[in-house]
């Protein structure tokens, strides 16, 4: 029995991401939450682990992984059932460039560091920080929008949940929590509330984590 333990923070885009991840693969974890905003992340103890200062990082059998592209390969390729990527050479980069429109070209640009510097160092105000999310947002989402059109069934890449639904979901969740409008995006909308249904998805909710209350 692999021994895997979850550092992570509810509401972290690239914690979700890895929690479905793990969910989608049926492996069972204990999660160890590290508060983003008390800076426990930043912190000697868990930057011995992650030299960053980022979650998520994933402990498996004792050997520490970090960055939550990664750590989800390393779970493709450890445990390839089900399968998060498909089996053909071309559709895999496919995939795997949907999840990089979220992973490399939005995420990274709304992190809380990334925000915590416009407001603080830059003395951006509060509307300014938030055109700059809904910007990137935006942009991100027109792209995967027209890609779920040309590859996507039931969801995002396919008739199965994926990769993309990885990265997609949680930065679904961080648009609607910073009041970005998500209405132009009916694919991504569609496929979204099509994975919550599915409750290995469901369940890496930050809602529904140990640490939700914490804000
Ligand atoms: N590329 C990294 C990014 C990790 C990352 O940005 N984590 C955020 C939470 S989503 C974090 O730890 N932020 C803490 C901070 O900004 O101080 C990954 O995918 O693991």
């Amino acid at each position: 029995m692999t021994d895997l333990i979850l550092h992570g923070y509810w509401r972290s885009g690239t914690s979700y991401r890895t929690r479905i991840a793990l969910g989608l693969k049926g492996l069972r974890y204990e999660y160890r939450a590290v508060n983003l905003l008390a800076g426990e992340q930043r912190g000697h103890g868990y930057r011995s682990l992650q030299p960053q200062g980022l979650v998520p990082a994933l402990e498996v059998d004792g050997h520490v992984l970090a960055q939550s592209p990664a750590i989800i390969e390393y779970l493709e390729e450890r445990w390839p059932e089900p399968a998060l990527l498909p089996a053909d050479l071309e559709q895999r980069a496919v995939v795997r460039a949907m999840a990089a429109v979220i992973g490399c070209d939005v995420h990274p640009l709304g992190n809380l560091r990334i925000l915590q510097y416009l407001k603080g160092e830059l003395d951006a105000p509060p509307e300014a920080v938030k055109a700059w999310i809904a910007r990137w947002i935006g942009d991100g989402f027109a792209a995967l929008e027209v890609m779920v059109s040309h590859h996507g069934g039931a969801f995002a890449f396919g008739d199965e949940p994926g990769l993309v639904e990885c990265y997609l979901l949680p930065q679904v969740y961080a648009a609607e929590r910073f009041e970005v409008d998500i209405t132009p995006y009916r694919r991504l909308r569609a496929v979204t509330e099509r994975a919550l249904a599915d409750e290995r998805i469901a369940a890496a909710h930050p809602d529904r984590q140990p640490d939700a209350s914490l804000s």
